[in-house]
């Protein structure tokens, strides 16, 4: 039986979730277009006859400015400190920057195996990949190289191959019928996150945060209450839209996704709320599930 945990991390939009996702072959983490979806790590679980991967999705590692920005990217680094493999994902139609060298010195720091990840094969000539994993190759200590695309799911098979090599005989951390660990009212508000940074623009998407009030459920359905925070005035107006048009279809779109995940009938009902700063406020950002255990 081998076991243990990989942490995937990396600077934001590289493909962390979908990776995540994908290799379990469910829905764990929302993904969207735009930097910094992902706030908190996300595990899934992987069970295989003798093996299971305890998977970690986490914050992309960025330039924080604000508390929240720290707290993720102290999230990223404990989780890749406490893992046995790391996957260094990188966006393969950009290539390794100056900003991955600052993580990669601290994460190579740990003396934990790291992967370097290319994703998004699909979108880059084999050309620009082979410079790409060469430079990798010659400028840091990666144990393996692997190119893959997330969304079109190729390779991950090897990934998983070579993966293995790299984890030891050990014990089952979770039940075998286990996919994950995160709460209901969890994937609720991430799924109403989701919405809302597909549907507003510039900075919103980065100063909005989702809290579940009242979560009640019966046998036919649920009926969820929920504050989406936002930092000022301005954005309130943005995000209730023209006659309530934008909260609207936040709220019908995530209603959708929230009913295939329960199986029921969802009644979901949206407060817009003003928590000047609450980015910079610790405790707001402790009440909202953004902090640090260890
Ligand atoms: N073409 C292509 N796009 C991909 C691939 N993997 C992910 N993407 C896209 O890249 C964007 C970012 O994906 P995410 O999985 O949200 O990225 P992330 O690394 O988790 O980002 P953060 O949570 O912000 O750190 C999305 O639009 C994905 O659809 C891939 O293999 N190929
Ligand atoms: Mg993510």
């Amino acid at each position: 039986m081998k076991s243990g945990f990989v942490a995937i991390v990396g600077r934001p939009n590289a493909g962390k979730s979908t990776l995540l996702n994908a290799l379990l072959g469910k829905k764990l983490a929302i993904t969207t277009h735009k930097a910094q979806t992902t706030r908190n790590s996300i595990l899934g679980i992987l069970n295989k006859e003798d093996l299971q991967i305890v998977f970690i999705d986490t914050p992309g590692i960025h330039e924080a400015k604000t508390y929240l920005g720290s707290y993720m990217n102290k999230e990223a680094y404990a989780q890749a400190n406490g893992a046995d493999l790391i996957y260094y994902m990188i966006d393969a139609t950009k290539g390794l920057n100056n900003d991955d060298k600052k993580v990669l010195d601290k994460l190579f720091s740990y003396d934990i195996p790291i992967f370097a990840i290319f994703n998004k094969i699909d979108e880059i000539s084999s050309d620009k990949l082979i410079e790409r994993c060469s430079y990798a190759s010659t400028h840091y200590d990666f144990k393996e190289i692997i190119p893959i695309s997330a969304l079109e799911k190729e390779n991950l098979d090897e990934l998983l191959k070579t993966s293995e090599e790299y984890l030891n005989d050990g014990i089952l951390y979770y039940p075998k019928d286990q996919e994950d660990v995160s709460t209901l009212e969890f994937k609720i508000s991430e799924i109403i996150r989701e919405k809302i940074i597909l549907n507003t623009f510039e900075e919103v998407p980065h100063l909005t945060a989702v809290k579940i009030d009242e979560y009640k459920e019966t046998d036919s359905k649920a009926l969820i209450e929920a504050s989406i925070i936002v930092n000022k005035q301005s954005h309130k107006a943005i995000i209730i839209g023209k006659q309530g048009s934008m909260l609207k279809k936040i709220n019908m779109a995530a209603s959708r996704d929230i009913k295939e995940l329960l199986r029921k009938r969802v009644i979901l009902s949206l407060y817009v709320k003003v928590e000047e700063d609450w980015l910079n406020k610790e405790k707001k950002l402790f009440d909202l599930g953004y902090f640090n255990e260890n």
